[in-house]
């Protein structure tokens, strides 16, 4: 394919970020590199079944860069390039300074700049203006998350033949913090120009429906929008999930159940191993909760000699402030507690800011006998459901967050609010203290839950209610292969 004379793709996905990273090898030639993810997981079986094309940022501060069209491991791949002004503007400034914070109820102040809004607008009419060159007549795109917001209702205006789809991974706050937006009316606008708006937990939608009514004056019925054209905007709740079989079968390898041991070993065989993943962000209560620990420690309840937390954090998004602050308050917190509580090879925690391959990540999984995943506010939290895929011998306790998108499903894990740290330090003695009976019972039911509802199952559901409603439309997006 080239930029003069596309071929046109039946399925395309509009995300902020490509699924490869662009490497500038040592001799200057441009290479790509697979990035693991979620999403690419998720929806690359679709996009086989459907030669989809996928449109991204594909990293670095370069628009003018090389952005031909390619194809990469059989998916095809459409650059879109920022400069460095717009990586600064719309993704440091805009979608990370100010939407992650407003959608994550407020727990960092967000910041509301004029020039960051125009940069927002600039680049989603970038996306949209690449998206309506590729999409095939009457193909479906499926728009992904929070920095692409403006993108369905641009892409309608240019391609009403298109069907389109938008699902936002983060949570969707309710009226009374959205409203402090200024640019309320826009985005909501910019939402509805998608045929189906998808989120994580129904109270979304509805947060979403009720501020179309309020905001934008459109009648609403449930979960559907009614537009003056005639136009019906569905909303509606499709909560991601995992590649469950795939971490099943990793936890099953004996080689990652050797070093899931070693790790054991390495750690001291400490009678319990308490885990966090996540990456360094101050909406996944990493602070809280390693206080909580703390504090178990320095009340004589837990002993250094009986429990070490692992703490993986992947340092991300670290040129916006709030994430360079955060990362010193959380170095300097476990630098105190270790300081004041370890012994000499007994850490109190294991501090790790590292980024893993699935296998390892397996191993970890398989050696911590409490997984404590804490969000002040997450919109789903895949770690939670990749921790309970993990364990085929129905052990381990999951210690979780009701302020997850995970926690309506995963009922049966020990539910803490993170902004209470007596409840969380009791819960976590409740988890260690349980009877393997009880553990067992609640972590089969869990995994039940994650192998009913799995990834693939999560990408159909969505191109399904997508390609509902047919009046308009002759096509439907095809299904994944199941292998
Ligand atoms: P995130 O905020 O990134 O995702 P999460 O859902 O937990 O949060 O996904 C993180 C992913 O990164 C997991 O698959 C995890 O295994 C992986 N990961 C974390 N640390 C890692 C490390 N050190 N090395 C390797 N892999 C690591 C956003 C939303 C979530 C929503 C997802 C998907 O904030 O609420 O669940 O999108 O919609």
């Amino acid at each position: 394919m080239s930029q003069n004379n596309p071929a046109r793709a039946e399925l395309v996905i509009v995300a902020n970020r490509l699924p490869v990273d662009r490497v500038v090898e040592p001799d200057g030639t441009v290479g790509w590199r697979r990035s693991p993810g979620g999403l690419v997981a998720a929806i690359e079986p679709v996009m086989r079944a459907n030669h989809g094309a996928w449109i991204g940022w594909p990293g670095g501060a370069d628009a003018q860069a090389d952005l031909e069209p390619f194809v990469e491991d059989g998916l095809w791949l459409v650059p879109v390039g920022l400069s460095a002004r717009e990586v600064e503007e719309f993704y440091e400034g805009f979608s990370n300074a100010t939407l992650w914070p407003l959608y994550h109820d407020v727990v960092a102040t967000p910041e509301f700049h004029r020039e960051w809004w125009d940069a927002y607008v600039t680049v989603n009419r970038r996306f949209a203006e690449r998206a309506a060159e590729v999409a095939a007549e009457g193909a479906t795109v499926w728009v992904h998350d929070y920095q692409m917001q403006l993108v369905p209702a641009m892409l309608r205006e240019l391609r009403p033949d298109l069907r389109i789809g938008f699902f936002l991974h983060i949570p969707f706050p309710p009226a009374e913090l959205f409203s402090q937006l200024p640019w309320r009316r826009q985005i909501l606008e910019g939402l509805l120009g998608a045929d189906l708006v998808g989120f994580q937990l129904p109270g979304a939608a509805q947060n979403f429906v009720r501020l179309v009514r309020q905001r934008v004056g459109h009648k609403t019925h449930r979960d559907s929008v009614y537009l003056p054209d005639g136009r019906v905007v569905q909303a509606g709740a499709f909560p991601i999930s995992i590649d469950t079989a795939g971490f099943e079968e990793l936890a099953a390898t004996p080689e990652v159940v050797r070093r899931a041991a070693e790790i054991r070993q390495q750690l001291g065989n400490p009678r319990r191993i308490l885990l966090g993943v996540d990456r360094l962000d101050y909406t996944k209560g990493i602070y809280a909760r390693l206080r909580a620990f703390g504090e178990l420690l320095s009340d004589g309840i837990l002993d250094v000699e009986d429990a070490v937390f692992v703490q993986v954090a992947t340092p991300s998004r670290e040129r916006v402030d709030q994430y360079r602050i955060l990362r010193d308050d959380i170095d300097r917190l476990v630098g105190r507690i270790n300081g004041d509580l370890g012994r000499i090879g007994r850490p109190a925690i294991s501090y790790l800011h590292s980024s893993y391959p699935r296998e390892e990540m397996a191993a970890l999984y398989l050696a911590a006998d409490i997984m404590v995943v804490t969000p002040l506010r997450d919109g789903m939290n895949l770690v939670a459901k990749e921790y309970v895929a993990c364990r085929l011998g129905d052990d381990g306790a999951l210690v979780l967050s009701e302020f997850a998108g995970a926690a309506d499903e995963l009922k049966q894990a020990f539910l803490i609010n993170p902004y209470d740290i007596n409840g969380m330090k009791a819960a976590i003695i409740g988890a260690m203290e349980a009877e393997p009976k009880d553990l067992a019972k609640r972590m089969r039911a869990m995994r039940k839950t994650v192998a009913e509802h799995d990834v693939t199952a999560w990408a159909d559901r969505f191109l399904a209610a997508l390609s509902a409603d047919l009046r308009t439309h002759g096509k439907t997006v095809r299904p994944a292969k199941r292998s």
